[in-house]
């Protein structure tokens, strides 16, 4: 899928602004709000998360659907083109109306989709309704749970006395808030009727040059050519054809925070469209992760897409504070922890040189956290064909869409399949095999794959161990495993790491941390000082560093971030090396002077 830009032959519109806005009543739908003007609107920013913006806990806390809307008009100069609506991320499910019409409908809140509008819309003034749901349930990516799961795991509610009837709302599986609503760009762009539909490239690096194999996926007729210009504007490469191979001689090579991006220029009958690539190899060799054939070590973080007051709504001004906050602590990388970020940041990676590990929504595919679904109740398996989860299907339609938007970026160098899920439960490899291999199946550069693992007691049985081309782990050794005594802690990860030692594949710790409260001091490192953290953080990376398989850390969290009220979350999540508004914390000044002692390559081996 083609990020929409500006092109001699493509008109575009960003239809961000303030629009009209309504919770849903329960009586949107039956009164078929979408058909006129909403009634007495509030006005709401788009794109933002609808949450933080207005006051009052049946507001940030609503359950169910919200209904967006605005008007539109179109130049008639646009008649005769090809009109297509884009909403890049409607948080969970959303419907979408073009007047009286309902035009599309999509589920999973982190993706982008597409309608073609009607010619007519280039006459007169139309009515463009949004309806928005936020419900997660067993079904959803994330996954929500029922009434006492969260209490579960965060320890506020499930035995006990009665706390009484709790009204319709969701139970997030995963700790972060559920912000929602229209959070990403909704925009217009046209194409001719005969157009570019994809581009995929390949890259093949030989003795300094490059060969790019590309296919252009095209609709109706027209004869198709491929240039490629350096970064200077000269064009180094042409071809003709929907597919074939280009080749840049001498060809300067996209790294890790020495980014080089050439424009691949497509044009296909009178359309044209302009692709920043950045030329890059990745693989794995036994324990090894190698960019451009030289072993590479991750430096950086696990991130959420989450400020104040836009909640998960895009904000590029804090995307660029915090790539320049990972730079000033020479940082390399980051996962997309728990769902796909914008377009906007993918683009921006490339451009920067920051390595990015690309998660999928599968975020809680897991019913036993501390209890979990079982917590004070019957047992339920995850992978139970009749009570567990039922993702599979959407599992696969994410990995689809999120492969679909993602694999051109030089920035992404591995897939991420889920984070945390019961992969060492029965079902669990029958679960996750086939989506490995769609995966597999569907990047043209077949990228390394993986699935972020849950600390569990017997990690030979995590379906990871057979599935993962890296192994990635979450692990807590010193905070919510043992702690405050790091001695303990510290033996039971090297004893887990001397069994990750005999499997061989490279391993990265893609989550370790340690809750800190900004301004908590000690002379002992007791726990929620910002002692303390440095402390954790030094014994968990003093061990990394005497395991050749480790080849990279990512800490838990860049930033503190909002999560759902309960009793072990003050506020939100504190483990952030930053605060929630980017200040740092003692560890941010530790993680600089270590990581600007650890080179990009060549760290281990
Ligand atoms: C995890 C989860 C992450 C949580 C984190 C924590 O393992 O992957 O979403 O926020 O632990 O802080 O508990």
């Amino acid at each position: 899928m083609l990020y929409p830009i500006l092109t001699p032959a493509r008109f575009l519109s960003d239809l961000s602004g303030t629009w009209d806005f309504k919770l849903d009543n329960g009586r949107g739908f039956s009164q078929k709000w979408y058909e006129r003007p909403l009634e007495d609107p509030m006005a709401m920013p788009v794109p933002a998360s609808y949450n933080d913006l207005k006051e009052g806990i049946g507001f940030r806390d609503h359950y169910g659907w919200v209904f967006y809307q605005r008007k539109i008009s179109l130049p008639s100069a646009l008649k005769g083109q090809r009109i297509v609506l884009r909403c890049d991320a409607v948080t969970h499910h959303a419907r979408v109306y073009l007047d009286q019409a309902l035009i599309c409908e999509h589920k999973g809140g982190f993706l982008p989709f597409e309608a073609e509008l009607d010619s007519r819309v280039t006459e007169g003034e139309h009515l463009l309704t949004i309806a928005v749901d936020n419900v997660i349930d067993y079904t959803t990516l994330p996954v929500g749970g029922k009434a006492d799961m969260l209490g579960g795991m965060m320890g506020n509610a499930g035995m006990g006395p009665d706390a009484g009837e709790q009204k319709p709302q969701n139970h997030p599986n995963f700790d972060f808030f559920n912000y929602c609503g229209i959070t990403r760009p909704v925009r217009i762009y046209t194409t001719p009727q005969d157009y570019i539909a994809d581009i995929s490239i390949v890259p093949e690096v030989q003795d300094g040059h490059a060969f790019l194999h590309y296919q252009v996926d095209t609709r109706g007729e027209g004869d198709c050519k491929v240039e490629v210009y350096s970064c200077c504007g000269s064009k180094v490469a042409e071809q003709a054809g929907k597919e074939g191979k280009l080749t840049i001689q001498d060809a300067i090579l996209w790294q890790p925070m020495k980014p080089y991006l050439y424009d691949i220029k497509v044009s296909f009958g009178e359309d044209v469209y302009t692709l920043p690539y950045g030329v890059r190899t990745v693989r794995v060799d036994g324990s090894r992760f190698l960019i451009n054939e030289r072993p590479f070590y991750f430096k950086g973080y696990g991130k959420h897409e989450d400020t104040f007051p836009n909640g998960r709504g895009m904000n590029l001004p804090m995307d660029a504070k915090d790539i320049s906050l990972m730079k000033w602590q020479g940082a390399n990388s980051f996962r997309t922890s728990h769902y796909p970020y914008s377009e906007e940041m993918m683009r921006l990676c490339d451009r920067e040189g920051i390595v990015v590990i690309d998660e999928t929504t599968a975020v809680g595919v897991n019913l036993q956290f501390g209890g979990g679904a079982n917590f004070g109740g019957e047992k339920i398996s995850t992978f139970d064909p009749q009570h567990g989860v039922k993702t599979q299907e959407h599992h696969k339609e994410v990995i689809r869409d999120l492969i679909a938007r993602d694999k051109n970026h030089a920035c992404v160098v591995m897939w991420s399949i889920a984070n945390e899920p019961d992969s060492a439960a029965e079902g669990a490899y029958g679960y996750f095999e086939p989506l490995y291999k769609l995966a597999r199946e569907l990047d043209p550069q077949k990228r390394p794959c993986t699935l972020v693992s849950v600390q569990m007691p017997d990690p030979k049985k995590d379906c990871s161990v057979k599935l993962s081309d890296v192994i990635c782990l979450n692990r807590y050794y010193g905070w919510y495993f043992g702690g405050p005594d790091l001695e303990g802690p510290e033996q039971a990860l090297r004893k887990e790491l001397d069994f990750w030692k005999e499997v061989g594949k490279p391993v990265i710790f893609t989550e370790y941390g340690a809750d800190t409260v900004l301004g908590m001091h000690d002379t002992t490192p007791v726990m929620y000082t910002e002692e303390y953290q440095v402390a954790y953080y030094k014994m968990n990376n003093q061990v990394f560093d005497d395991y050749q398989v480790v080849v990279g850390e990512q800490a838990w969290n860049f930033a503190d971030f909002a999560t759902s009220q309960s009793l072990l979350r003050v506020q939100g999540n504190k483990k952030g090396i930053f605060t929630r508004d980017r200040k740092p914390k003692l560890a941010a000044h530790y993680f600089r002077e270590r990581w600007h002692g650890i080179p990009d390559f060549g760290y281990k081996r």
